[in-house]
């Protein structure tokens, strides 16, 4: 009597697929998820690559700018190299306080190009510069310090390359 109930339950092919599909479940599902995490950190990735890159192109101005520094020993670079027809940004700036300068201004001028700028003490500010399309060297001086044009030391040099 036990023999045969006992071999009525136990049905010994039901067991074994049940055993089967419960495992196959959690790997679908791990797989899944980890490929949902692939996607979202790829994706993330391409993202913040992409938004870089736009930032880069957005700033064009800003990284080509030629920093030009003005103090009483001069024009620092002295030569200002430019290309024959390029405009450039010119980044002019200035440690040099009020108080030891000629009203606290220094200037950015080539009569030769057109050029008339000023710098207050202690700034900083950009303004573009068109290169004429005749290469050369093109005489530019602060007027405002240090003896200004008729101080060698107040000139530099644009220099227009072909
Ligand atoms: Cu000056």
């Amino acid at each position: 009597m036990s023999r045969n109930s006992d071999a009525s339950r136990t049905h010994p092919t039901r067991p074994d697929h049940r055993a089967d599909r419960p495992p196959a479940r959690p790997d679908r599902r791990r797989a899944i998820a980890f490929g949902a995490i692939v996607i979202v950190v790829l994706g993330v990735g391409v993202v913040l690559a992409t938004s870089d890159l736009l930032g880069q192109r957005g700033t064009p101005t800003t990284a080509s700018a030629i920093p030009v520094r003005m103090s009483m020993a001069g024009f620092e670079p002295q030569v200002i190299t430019v290309k024959a027809g390029q405009t450039v940004a010119i980044d002019f700036w200035t440690t040099d306080a009020a108080p030891h300068l000629q009203g606290g201004v220094h200037t950015f001028i080539s009569d030769e190009l057109g050029i008339r700028e000023e710098l207050p003490a202690e700034s900083r500010r950009t303004f573009t510069l068109t290169a004429p399309a005749t290469p050369g060297d093109y005489d530019v001086y602060c007027d405002t310090c240090c003896g200004g044009k008729a101080s060698p030391t107040m000139h530099g040099i644009i220099r227009v390359e072909a």
